[in-house]
């Protein structure tokens, strides 16, 4: 009876389909209980907001995003799973430190939940912070099937109003089949006033910063790759449809971001404030960085905070090169806001934007020109070659290889791992490992001296990136893979695994 009503209690907060969540504090009985459950059923779904469009949508409890789950650090966690997709399906808990056979990684880490059938995940939610839950099989999560995952930590100060946000896109799966054949017609997403590889455009190219999505900049587009949209939503639905957050002048805010977009950057911004971002992926920076704009590759997480100083009303919004003329927002206003406060706009630049950036948050110094200093002792070392993309070399590849002949990495327990990324191609890859938080040391050729604890990274066009991580996860096949859903459907994916000790 008891943990009934608590998965009433659990649920609650989550049940607001087609909008974003606003948190109340955790009951105390919520708190005090020692196991959350779920029951997190999946099946087919009609999105509202492509009505019409010939969409196969799916959804966990009949919304999208599925419910947000949320426990206090030290609760345990069982999620029933019952999975009426028409296929088989897993969820994979993107972020958590967990038993291997709960990571959920089809044919890896278990047998998939055929249709029909149910799967019991069970595990003690680690460590704090804003995580996320997906389905990890084919197109499922593009179709709907991810939502929030709060690990809310007791010691962390809470804000007045505290808000999860999801950014999520909803592809024509019509051109997710033409982007696995690399015969895709649709035009590349680039945020206006960036550059292909989102470096911060420089006064010197400031002759260029009119260019609408700068596609022309990235060079010709060779690789039919690129997902279509058919909308782009907050919370699932779409501005002008999304709900507005009423605040309090003096109320201090804190965005919990989600960037679960099949494929896509998110470059947000917030009229008429600056944002305090303290946390990357759901873990405290070491210092926390005050921007102009929050760059959001896909499944990263950011907390960005804001105080409310005035009367106003202010839209917030992802910002879209290609697809300017509809808005991923959503508007944050004051009660009292009146008709001598209209609706401010962000600027739809970036140009000039102080840009959240790894090498800003984390104080980067540029490395000397071909330097190979280690980042700290490390047993295992490896570099990974991310390609692919071009005419002769379609796949999207790690060393050349595509799943599962990629080379896998080889640890055992308690060892140092550093691995760096080089990425020669046109893209940026948001690449993740699972069951880790690693911390971010190099980013664009820059030693990061506040490193930044994460589970995925951006490795922009061109760019580099190097992780450095202790192998104490519990053992296992950990999956490491490109979160572009085209390339790592494509199989730019490969795993760390624990071997024995000898
Ligand atoms: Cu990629």
């Amino acid at each position: 009876m008891r943990r009934r009503d608590f998965l009433q209690t659990t649920l609650a907060a989550g049940t607001a389909a087609l909008s974003w969540t606003l948190l109340p504090s955790m009951s105390a009985r919520a708190a005090d209980s020692d196991l959350v459950e779920v029951t997190l059923e999946a099946r087919p779904y009609r999105y509202p907001v492509v009505t019409g469009a010939n969409f196969t949508g799916l959804a966990y409890n009949g919304q999208v995003p599925g419910p947000l789950l949320r426990v206090r650090y030290g609760q345990s966690f069982r999620a029933r799973f019952v999975n009426h997709t028409g296929s088989v399906s897993t969820i994979h808990w993107h972020g958590m430190i967990l038993p291997n056979d709960m990571d959920g990684v089809p044919y890896v880490t278990q047998v998939p939940v055929p249709n029909g059938g149910q799967f019991v995940y069970t595990f003690k939610p680690d460590p704090p912070g804003f995580r996320w839950y997906h389905s990890h099989v084919g197109d499922q999560d593009a179709r709907g099937l991810f939502g929030a995952f709060l690990v809310e930590d007791p010691r962390e100060p809470r804000a007045d109003v505290e808000v999860v946000l999801i950014l999520h896109d909803v592809p024509d799966l019509h051109s997710l089949d033409a982007a696995l054949a690399g015969k895709s017609d649709a035009p590349m997403y680039l945020p206006p006033g960036l550059t292909a590889s989102g470096m911060r455009v420089q006064p010197h190219m400031s002759g260029m910063s009119g260019m609408s999505g700068m596609n022309s900049s990235a060079g010709p587009m060779r690789m039919g790759d690129a997902l279509k949209y058919l909308s782009h939503c907050v919370s699932g639905a779409a501005y002008p449809h999304t709900r507005p957050l009423i605040v309090k002048v003096g109320q201090t805010v804190r965005l919990r971001i989600l960037n679960a977009s099949p494929t896509l950057t998110h470059y947000v911004r917030l009229a008429g404030h600056e944002l305090r971002v303290t946390h990357s992926d759901g873990n405290p920076l070491l210092r926390p960085v005050v921007v102009d704009a929050l760059r959001i590759g896909v499944a990263e997480r950011y907390d960005a905070w804001f105080e409310v100083t005035r009367p106003g009303a202010w839209l917030l919004e992802s910002l879209m090169g290609a697809d300017g003329g509809r808005r991923q927002a959503m508007v944050i206003r004051t009660a009292d806001a009146t008709a001598a406060h209209p609706l401010q706009v962000p600027p739809q630049s970036l140009a000039g934007a102080k840009l959240f950036t790894y090498e800003l948050a984390g104080d980067g110094v540029p490395l000397a020109a071909g330097a190979s200093e280690p980042f700290g002792p490390a047993n295992v070392r490896r570099t990974l070659l991310l390609g692919g993309g071009t005419a002769n070399n379609p796949h999207w590849t790690i060393d050349g290889k595509i799943w599962p002949h990629t080379p896998k990495i080889d640890v055992r327990h308690g060892d140092w791992v550093e691995i760096a990324f080089k990425n020669p191609t046109d893209m940026s890859h948001p690449m993740h490992l699972h069951g880790h938080v690693f911390e971010l040391v190099e980013a664009s050729g820059e030693r990061l001296r506040r490193p930044l604890a994460k589970d995925t990274t951006l490795v922009p066009a061109g760019g580099t990136a190097t992780w450095r991580f202790r192998a104490d996860s519990p053992p296992g096949r950990w999956l490491l893979h490109c979160h572009n859903l085209v390339h790592m459907m494509d199989g730019m994916m490969t795993e760390v695994d624990y071997v024995h000790r000898a």
